[in-house]
């Protein structure tokens, strides 16, 4: 029997996120421009997501309308409230402040609305956690710069963190830069964190071109625009306390955990490389502020050659995070055995586990990883830890006007025990934000019915419903957890 009591600390940071261009709608409305994400079809379980160079009539983009969070933010900020939440993760649409990007002075609009709501989330005493850079940046820059292949990105990324620090002043302290920018690490991320765009009316992921090898030219622009978003982060975290010390920024990583898919060493060495690729590589840079000593044999091997430029690695140095955060959905399994079949995961493909259940959606279902891994990030970086995405994405069922969600309840729950079990190793894990507090637009697959939310919005995959909210049987349960500090889990 263990000693050390399983508790959170007084002061953890409860509540869920959201991205803009996820749950906003009003996608041209009040001088907003276009983002990247303005330009992505739906697709489904199935069928991908396309970019399309047009804007055209009969297309289905669910960014458009969302769930028109925009206009609704105070109905659905109170309800946040109403399950205690102390933090609340949402982005800030980077094409409402400067429509086109490069602007020199931004769209006051665009300014007014976020200070309306983090003025909303403060009456609740809820502390925003703000995401500068969601997989929405403004289409005219990928169009006309090639998105984050160009340095001038770096500038016009800082004017735009500049104006949102001083205006958001005593407002906002907490600052993500990039949502999940290790997904550049693979070709995934080209488009959605690189604005690296493909060609008309291709797949959002490049699963077209998966059959064709990447040239040495496209992996050394990916890494590029990872080197510039770096370059950007870490100049940003440094003007963010410059402007004011009371704020804390941090970077933000997707994790997928790579086990051995067997014992067999060369397994468990292709496992130590995924996890170093994969996560480590972008933690290091962020957090230790150099690039680890593994990806010099990594960008031989595979002929990458980043476009750097002086000084660039004395801010990396100077431009640390002060606290680390991620999302966590699944884990994986590595294997050298080509035979050992692909599947799909959050942002990652990987084998799966034998060992574990997965969803709807194919992503394996793991609390346990995520207790391994908080362990691993901690040990590596002795940061603060929060984990600001994790659930599961499912389709929910309205009986009677109530939407029994069960499977999202246990899900919740073995993670929390898990993160619990974590905090009494030794981790300092100082919050939680669930994905997608209120149903909104999955990211991968462009559906409404791939749903995390404690809150249901009703509106369907072709973009049909009323759009009215509705509390799920998961609503009353996190209210509990978080009401006392995550000692009631009970279903
Ligand atoms: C992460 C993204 C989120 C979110 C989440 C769930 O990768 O940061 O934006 O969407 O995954 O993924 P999905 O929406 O595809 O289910």
């Amino acid at each position: 029997m263990s000693k050390i009591l399983t508790k959170f600390p007084e002061n953890f940071l409860w509540g869920g996120a959201i991205a803009a261009n996820q749950i906003e709608g009003a996608w041209d409305v009040d001088g907003k421009g276009a983002s990247i994400a303005d330009h992505i079809t739906a697709g489904t379980k199935s069928s991908p997501r396309r970019f399309t160079k047009e804007i055209l009539s009969g297309e289905n983009y669910p960014s458009h309308e969302a769930v028109d969070f925009y206009h609704r933010y105070e109905e659905d900020i109170k309800l946040l409230a109403g399950m205690g939440f102390k933090v609340f993760r949402l982005s800030i649409a980077w094409s409402r402040i400067f429509p086109k990007g490069d602007e020199l002075g931004p769209n006051k609009a665009g300014l007014e609305y976020y200070k309306k709501v983090f003025l909303e989330c403060r009456k609740y005493g809820i502390e925003p956690l703000v995401t500068l850079s969601h997989y929405e940046m403004p289409y005219h820059l990928c169009e006309t710069y090639g998105g984050w292949t160009n340095r001038k990105l770096i500038e016009f990324f800082w004017r735009y963190c500049e104006t949102v620090f001083k205006e958001y002043k005593g407002l906002v302290k907490y600052w993500l830069t990039f949502n999940e920018m290790n997904t550049l690490v693979s070709r995934f991320g080209t488009l959605l964190c690189g604005g690296i765009l493909p060609e008309d009316g291709e797949d959002i992921f490049g699963m077209r071109r998966r059959n064709i090898p990447e040239t040495k030219e496209e992996r050394s622009a990916r890494f590029t625009a990872l080197h510039n978003q770096f370059v950007a982060g870490a100049k940003v975290a440094l003007l963010a306390h410059e402007i004011d010390c009371e704020n804390k920024v941090g970077c933000m990583l997707t994790t997928a955990p790579s086990y051995p898919y067997t014992c067999n060493p060369d397994d468990v060495f292709e496992a130590k490389n995924q996890m170093n690729r994969s996560i480590f590589f972008c933690g290091d840079v962020c957090a230790k502020g150099k690039y680890p000593y593994f990806m010099n044999r990594y960008f031989a091997d595979n002929e990458i050659t980043i476009l750097k430029e002086e000084g660039d690695d004395e801010i990396i140095r100077q431009g640390t995070v002060d606290f680390m955060t991620f999302s966590y959905y699944s884990s994986r399994c590595a294997t050298v055995d080509p035979k050992v079949i692909q599947t799909a995961g959050n942002m990652m493909m990987g084998v799966s586990n034998p060992y574990l259940q997965a969803s709807d959606w194919g992503w394996t279902i793991d609390p346990k990883g995520l207790r391994i891994l908080l362990n691993d990030l901690y040990s590596r970086y002795e940061l603060p830890l929060m984990i600001v995405e994790n659930g599961l994405g499912a389709v929910d069922k309205v009986e009677d006007g109530q939407i029994h969600d069960l499977y999202r309840i246990q899900y919740l729950k073995a993670h929390i025990e898990e993160m619990k079990e974590a905090i009494a190793d030794g981790v300092n894990l100082i919050g939680y934000t669930p994905w997608g507090c209120i149903d909104l637009v999955s990211a991968s697959t462009g559906e409404m019915e791939k749903r995390y939310g404690f809150v249901y919005v009703d509106k369907d995959n072709s973009g049909n419903g009323t759009l009215w909210r509705r509390k799920k049987d998961s609503y009353e349960w996190y209210r509990k957890c978080i009401a006392t500090n995550g000692e009631d889990l009970s279903v």
